[in-house]
């Protein structure tokens, strides 16, 4: 059964999408840890991080690196945190959480 995201990357649920390309796409959290957290998916459906190609592996982490500049930009944050957590949704995704001083989400 497909994930909630390649659902999301389908169309078949709707998200706030950030940026995208052929391979990778970014939306906000639906429950958002702090304003502006975003997630950075492969299209491709792989349950775990490091099972992913190394050429699909190398360009997630330069897409969320391309979108963690851009939120440094575009929300007012000291740093983004990055975080691969994977507890709910069996789908890789780069957690982008814009942080102000330690442990102050930034709402
Ligand atoms: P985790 O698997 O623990 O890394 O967290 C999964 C994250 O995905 C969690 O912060 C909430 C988010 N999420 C779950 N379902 C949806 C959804 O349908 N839409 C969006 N935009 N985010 C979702």
């Amino acid at each position: 059964m497909a994930t909630i995201f390649t659902k999301i990357v389908n169309g078949e649920i709707p998200c706030y999408k950030v940026a995208e390309d052929d391979k990778f796409l970014a939306f906000l959290d639906i429950s958002p840890n702090a304003k502006g957290h975003t997630l950075c998916i492969p299209k491709q459906e792989v349950n775990k991080i490091f099972d992913l190609d190394e050429e699909t592996y190398m360009g997630l982490m330069a897409f969320s690196r391309k979108i963690a500049i851009a939120l440094e930009k575009a929300v007012p944050c000291k740093r983004v945190g990055v975080a691969v957590v994977g507890l709910e949704v069996p789908h890789v995704h780069v957690h982008l959480i814009p942080l102000n001083e330690m442990g102050d989400m930034n709402f």
